[in-house]
């Protein structure tokens, strides 16, 4: 997260890292005992280097292969980002279930995400004060333009541009407030609407857009949640999904949609998930 503020220990017990290696790479949450939400692109690996653009007309796009699930280390309960952190729960990945319609491509060196979420299944962990889901909602339900939406992640907190990849990771779970833009101003938007060709499918019902005020979602975010409060609870809105770079000014940056995909996560998850009582 560039831009954003520390969170308080715990305060986001939905949150959790994915590892490969023993290395952070990916944020998810946790949406019951044994199911995390990440995105597609976090469990995908290309298979001949970076995808290229697909053809005008196209299918789905196997252009990718899902990791082993057992590469996939989940650490939840985490709060500092290093590796020996006492309270942290470790489930390596038993199944990981990929969207069947996500796909990437290569565009103008973006990599475009489409249809980007993964469930990832585990041992069930036991909750706690650390460790407890976040509500999805209802089937294409709606948050308002404007809605200010919670990104959070232990990514990059500098800005990352082509020309500059150095990447510096936070000590601590960050977050920020972003804010949810009308689909038309994202879509016509002179800096990312290329993008947005009709032909890449991109509609108010796949993804939302959200901008900060000088802040942003940054790699490694990637996976993590978007999420609104309500009075029945936090709800997972939205999973950090691709952007031109990082806290550039006027770059809205492109996000899951969850409530699109509520019946998918519904129908892969046997013990059901979170909604508001
Ligand atoms: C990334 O590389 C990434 N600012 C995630 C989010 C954004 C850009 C890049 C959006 O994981």
């Amino acid at each position: 997260i560039v831009g954003g503020v520390k969170t308080v220990s715990h305060e986001l017990p939905w949150m959790v890292r994915l590892t490969k290696l023993g290395n952070f790479y990916c944020g998810g949450s946790l949406i019951a005992d044994r199911y995390v939400v990440t995105a597609g692109h976090c469990v995908a690996s290309y298979i001949d280097g970076a995808p290229a653009e697909p053809a005008a007309t196209r299918g789905p796009v196997r252009n990718y292969k899902v990791l082993s699930p057992e590469k996939v280390v989940l650490e939840i309960g985490g709060y500092k980002l290093k590796k020996d952190e006492r309270d942290v729960i470790k489930r390596p990945v038993e199944r990981i279930i990929l969207h069947p319609d996500y796909d990437v491509f290569l565009s103008d060196g973006v990599l475009i995400q489409r249809n980007d979420l993964a469930l990832l299944e585990f041992q069930p962990v036991e909750f706690s004060e650390k460790i407890l889901p976040i509500c999805l909602p209802p089937q294409d339900s709606d948050i308002r333009d404007g809605t200010i939406v919670m990104v959070s992640g232990w990514g990059s907190t500098n800005q990352e541009t082509l020309s500059n990849p150095q990447t510096s990771l936070p000590k601590v779970l960050m977050k920020t407030a972003l804010k949810k833009i009308p689909f038309d101003d994202c879509r016509s938007n002179e800096n990312i609407e290329q993008f947005f060709k009709p032909v890449n499918g991109f509609s108010s019902l796949n993804v939302i857009c959200l901008m900060g005020d000088d802040t942003d979602s940054c790699r490694g975010d990637s996976g993590g949640p978007g999420s609104v409060l309500t009075a029945q609870g936090h709800f997972l809105i939205a999973i950090v999904s691709w952007g031109v770079g990082c806290n550039q000014p006027d770059f809205p940056a492109v996000y899951t949609r969850i409530s699109n995909y509520i019946e998918f996560i519904r129908s892969n998850t046997q013990d059901g998930y979170f909604l508001p009582s």
